[in-house]
């Protein structure tokens, strides 16, 4: 077991001079696996929230309204999460890197002599859990490492070969997830009776063992239900990741879609702690339920039509559209149907958002890869995605109420792999969930390594509210 004390002095020291921070992340960049860069970098973290804690342990971030309480605790700031932060204007940043600065600095497929140019979510995952953009060699070193892990046990295979192909994708993906759980490290250690300063490192195990087996799990659902890919998972040690994904899914042979599908799990892997699924995982983990378990209810939480089922709905919606309006819709004919769904009392699906109030860059980015791709751009669905992300706002706009009229992710991820051949809606969500433990496990370690504790904040009844207000 990786222990923190083996971790070099240099990263140990909690006010070390800028010179030696830059050795201490020089040292991270000649790790030769995730698990020691994360180890180096986890005491520097320590020692910046003790500095916290010594100094303003007391001080406000702020007060509670009764609109924060009922208002679906907006705006509150309650967590810690270290992966990202969320800016309502400026969107996502990874450790202070905006998608664009990403797309040009984390090693793609063609930095790791692949075919296809996108950045790997194995180097988000770096960028993640460490705030290091890593080297070509250690992405290809962690891509190794996940292509070992691939595979999942035959208990797992059967389970989800039992269940009915008309249960949903997400309910299965959830299942399946929360059974691996039979051989977690975590639990193992836990049992044991290991110290709680170690508890990061079989999560951290649990964690990797996870993203390595997710694509496997997604791929079985995939085939059982809609009978693409083979369901065999035979697992190339030379891909990556996604890779290996996309043969298992059956696309393996389309670059475009390998690399669409490269682009899509790196950009949904983070969006800070609050949104439903992260917060989930968050709160579930922080009962010490293992990583199985934690991400389980997160996919659960990501199931939700306000959340990730968005990406389903979004299609959906478009294709009432195209049977109410056909697939040449003009600008007009497109507001009104924009009109009429919100007078019915729906939401337009892939529009609004509760933190941001600019148009998402992750949709900006898959927008941007549409645009660059031309057996792409002139896919009706991508041409109505497009036309629509110009009219909904205006139409949004015009409510008091909406706060955000710009399109989400969701407005265009699905477009995309319609496609490319993947038409099967019901299973779009379930690619989202192959991308979102890249943000969500690394905070369960983090969390694990700050020594975090169990959630619990407090709850009000009405009448306790009425008391405490008079
Ligand atoms: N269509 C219609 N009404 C919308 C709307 C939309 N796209 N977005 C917000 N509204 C409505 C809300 O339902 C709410 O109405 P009520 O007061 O009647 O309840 C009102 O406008 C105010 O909402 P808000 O403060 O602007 O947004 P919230 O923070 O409450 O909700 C979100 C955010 C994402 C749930 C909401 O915008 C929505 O339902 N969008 C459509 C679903 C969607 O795309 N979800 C995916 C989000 C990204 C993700 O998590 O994957």
């Amino acid at each position: 077991m990786f222990a923190l004390t083996s971790v070099p002095r240099v990263a140990l020291r909690a006010s070390a001079p800028a010179k030696q921070w830059a050795a201490a992340s020089q040292s991270i960049r000649h790790a030769s696996t995730l698990k020691e860069a994360v180890a180096e970098a986890i005491p520097k973290k320590q020692e910046r929230l003790k500095a916290l804690k010594a100094k303003h342990s007391n001080t406000s971030l702020g007060d509670i309204k009764l609109d924060n309480l009922l208002g679906g605790m907006r705006g509150l700031k309650v967590m810690l999460w270290e992966g990202s932060v969320l800016d309502a204007e400026r969107g996502i940043a990874f450790h202070g890197k905006s998608i664009p600065d990403c797309e040009k600095e984390l090693p793609s497929a063609k930095d790791l002599g692949l075919k296809g140019k996108e950045m790997l979510p194995e180097s988000m995952l770096w960028l993640l859990l460490t705030g290091e953009v890593p080297t070509a060699d250690q992405v290809r070193g962690l891509s190794a490492e996940l292509a070992s892990k691939g595979k999942l046990p035959s208990y797992v295979e059967k389970i989800i070969d039992s269940f009915p192909k008309t249960l949903h994708p997400m309910t299965q993906f959830a299942a399946a997830t929360a059974a691996l759980n039979h051989d977690s490290a975590f639990s193992a250690a836990y049992t044991k009776g290991i110290k709680k300063a170690e508890y990061w490192s079989p999560t951290f195990d649990d964690s990797i063992d996870l993203i390595a087996k997710l694509p496997a799990v997604a791929a079985r659902i995939y085939y059982n239900v809609h009978g693409k890919g083979d369901g065999k998972q035979a697992i190339d040690p030379n891909l990556d990741l996604i890779g290996n994904f996309s043969n298992m899914l059956g696309y393996g042979d389309s670059v475009g879609m390998t690399d669409f599908l490269r682009l899509y799990i790196a950009i949904h892997g983070d969006h800070e702690g609050g949104n439903v699924s992260a917060h989930t995982s968050h709160l579930v983990g922080s009962a010490l339920s293992d990583p199985f378990l934690s991400y389980s209810a997160a996919l659960l939480g990501l199931a939700g039509p306000l959340h990730g089922l968005a990406n389903q709905e979004v299609l959906v919606w478009f294709k009432g559209m195209q049977e109410s309006i056909g697939q040449e819709a003009s600008d007009q004919q497109i507001e009104k149907y924009l009109e009429d769904t919100l007078a019915s009392g729906r939401v337009v699906p892939g529009y609004g958002h509760a933190v941001l109030r600019q148009p998402d860059p992750r949709f900006s980015a898959l927008s941007r890869f549409y645009e660059q791709t031309p057996e792409l751009r002139d896919q009706p669905l991508v041409k109505m995605v497009q036309q629509v992300s110009k009219i909904a706002p205006v139409v949004l706009g015009r409510s008091n109420k909406i706060k955000n009229p710009f399109p989400n992710v969701d407005a265009a991820s699905g477009a995309g792999l319609t496609a490319y051949g993947m038409t099967e809606m019901n299973f779009y969500t379930v690619v989202f969930g192959v991308s979102r433990a890249l943000g969500a496990l690394p905070n369960l370690v983090m969390a694990r390594a700050l020594g975090l504790p169990i959630e619990r904040p407090k709850s009000m009844s009405i009448e306790a509210l009425e008391k405490s207000l008079k």
